[in-house]
């Protein structure tokens, strides 16, 4: 009987619901305190060790899920310097503590000001001082050390990142184009939590894509998560805006919007959330061309999306933007064609060279100025 009952629990035991496993980690709080610093000897003139201090390193392949894993608690605290003795003068530092985080992560401090960009791999930064030690300046006694609250943020960095209203065929395109697997389905927010997909090329170049979760309206002012996944679009050197050549509508009580007034409002969006977002190059991509009607519906918009101004004023007050995208290219696509997929992935590395090249020749004047104003500083003066 107990035998029955053991199996009875043992079968019942279901995996866990996707919205109990733990989600996406992209924020986290820690509370961290430098050591103190030792205590000088003034018999001797002793000086006390300096407090250890607590430090960030960036590290590719790490998530800040894992982080707060291989932390105790969110209280990271460094050792306090050892006093002076007789034995040892000059009391010994105290431990420092390293903490490693995902790279692309930025820390903030309690009055949210920026402490540190942590964007390249080995990029270090300290949270908390030590304390200095115990000396004649201080009366032989050891300070305290920093002690404070940071906030990590976690900002994806990909070369390129998709963005769109749910359901635009996002995630299809990603699992065609890249080696990841991203869940697809037929309803919108299918993608809950942001993801990178690489792109290879034959001549092993590689780009990461950033699939985002579908945006919807009012997205800036934080609806539906909104900051959470377009703060990842800062880090994106190339915005891919997808949208469904049929429109989109997010459930019956909201208005069906079709394909360019998808496009405008994607153009709202980014401009409320930030405006300095439309600088950033971009390329359209019009998806589902597959489907019966899609071709007509292509040739209808495509010279309003050209010119996204000359539409401006038949465009629905809400989702009227003040300054339009201008797109590298509009492509026409069909995600679940694979045919049209190697296009895709040239056009997208085409625009990535280009920015590339467009980059280097700007930072290349810029270093030209500054040589000129150094010289015509320290050299001669050149009439
Ligand atoms: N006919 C057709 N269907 C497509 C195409 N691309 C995607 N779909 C379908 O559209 C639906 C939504 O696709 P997803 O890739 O999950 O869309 P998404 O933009 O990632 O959606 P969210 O994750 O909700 O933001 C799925 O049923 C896809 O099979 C396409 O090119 N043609
Ligand atoms: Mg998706």
């Amino acid at each position: 009987m107990v035998q029955i009952f053991k199996f009875l629990l043992k079968s019942s035991k279901s995996p866990g619901r996707a919205h109990f496993r733990p989600t996406f980690l992209d924020n986290l709080r820690l509370a961290v305190r430098g050591g103190h610093g030792g205590n000088g000897l003034p018999k001797y003139g002793g000086v006390g060790g300096q407090g250890g201090c607590v430090y960030l390193v960036a590290k590719e392949g790490l998530t800040l899920r894992k982080v707060v894993q291989g932390l105790k608690d969110k209280r990271v605290a460094a050792s306090s310097g050892e006093d002076s003795s007789k034995a040892s003068i000059f009391g010994r530092r105290g431990l420092d503590q390293k903490i490693e985080v995902p790279v692309g992560v930025q820390v903030y401090d309690d009055q949210q000001k920026l402490i540190a960009d942590l964007n390249e791999h080995a990029a270090t930064c300290i949270v908390a001082g030590g304390g200095t030690g115990g000396c004649t300046a201080t009366n032989f006694l050891g300070r305290p050390g920093e002690n404070r609250t940071v906030n990590l943020d976690l900002k994806l960095i990909a070369d390129v990142g998709l963005v769109g209203f749910p359901n635009a065929g996002k995630s299809t395109l990603l699992k065609a184009v890249s080696n990841a697997k991203p869940k697809i389905a037929a309803y919108p927010f299918t993608t809950i939590r942001p993801q990178i997909g690489t792109i290879e090329y034959s001549d092993l170049r590689s780009i990461t894509v950033a699939d985002l979760p579908g945006l919807i309206e009012g997205a800036h002012a934080n609806f539906g998560m909104g900051h959470k996944f377009l703060k990842h679009i800062e880090r994106t050197r190339l915005l891919v805006f997808m949208v469904d050549i049929f429109g989109f509508q997010l459930s019956p009580r909201h208005p069906h919007r079709d394909c360019l007034e998808n496009v405008y409002a994607l153009n709202k969006e980014l401009e409320l959330y930030d405006p300095s977002l439309l600088e950033k190059p971009s390329v359209l991509l019009l998806n589902k061309l597959d489907k019966e009607g899609a071709h007509e519906i292509f040739s209808k918009v495509k010279p309003f999306i050209n010119d996204l101004a000359s539409g401006l004023d038949q465009c629905p007050e809400e989702l009227r933007p003040k300054q339009v995208l201008k797109f590298e290219s509009i492509v026409p696509i069909s995600a679940i064609n694979s045919s049209k997929i190697p296009q895709v992935k040239s056009q997208l590395r085409r625009t990535l060279v280009r920015l590339a090249e467009k980059q280097f020749l700007a930072d290349e004047d810029q270093v030209r100025e500054k040589l000129k104003q150094r010289v015509s500083l320290v050299g001669p003066k050149i009439t």
